[in-house]
């Protein structure tokens, strides 16, 4: 059956949001290069990777259901960071954001009775509550290491060790 037309339109809204954080990830992965962090900067691509792959899911889902994608312009992320716990607050804070859109966008769905786009969102809300973990785990981290330089340095290997892991996966 047909996707309501409000519907269409919030979940257009979710592929933008999720393509808004592949950029965010972007740019903290651009920020930790840049100073030379390498192993947090690919952990943060890939991070953008996986918001990718939202993207790509979502958009599926909306076209699965003979609906229309709609993609708009991705905003410029902010680029400029004061430090790895920044950067790591910055990145965790934008996955609660998801989390609560997920929240509003599931409500729409029970709202206008379209169970199998909740069904589809239940993928999504799990994934939130991977995401989360993950991150606010690795904020802690990254706080706790704080201006201790050799544990930054030795998280930074950690780091890059996961995500060369993830990358073969
Ligand atoms: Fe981690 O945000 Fe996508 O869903």
């Amino acid at each position: 059956s047909m996707i309501d037309p409000k519907l269409e339109k919030a979940l257009n809204a979710q592929v933008n949001k999720e393509l808004q954080a592949w950029y965010s990830y972007l740019s903290l992965a651009a920020y930790c290069k840049s100073i030379n962090f390498n192993g947090f900067g690919a952990y943060m691509e890939t991070h953008a990777r996986e918001e990718q792959a939202h993207a790509h899911r979502l958009m599926n889902y909306v076209l699965d259901r003979g609906a229309q994608i709609e993609l708009q312009s991705i905003k410029p992320p902010k680029m400029e960071y004061d430090s790895l716990v920044e950067v790591f607050e910055h990145a965790l804070e934008q996955e609660e954001q998801n989390t609560r859109a997920i929240y509003e966008l599931y409500e729409l769905a029970k709202e206008v009775n379209d169970y199998s786009t909740v069904a589809a969102l239940q993928w999504f809300l799990d994934e939130q509550v991977e995401e989360e973990k993950v991150m606010t785990e690795a904020m802690g981290l990254v706080r706790f290491a704080g201006d201790d330089k050799s544990a930054m340095l030795a998280l930074n290997q950690q780091f890059g060790a996961q995500a060369a892991t993830a990358v073969e996966e």
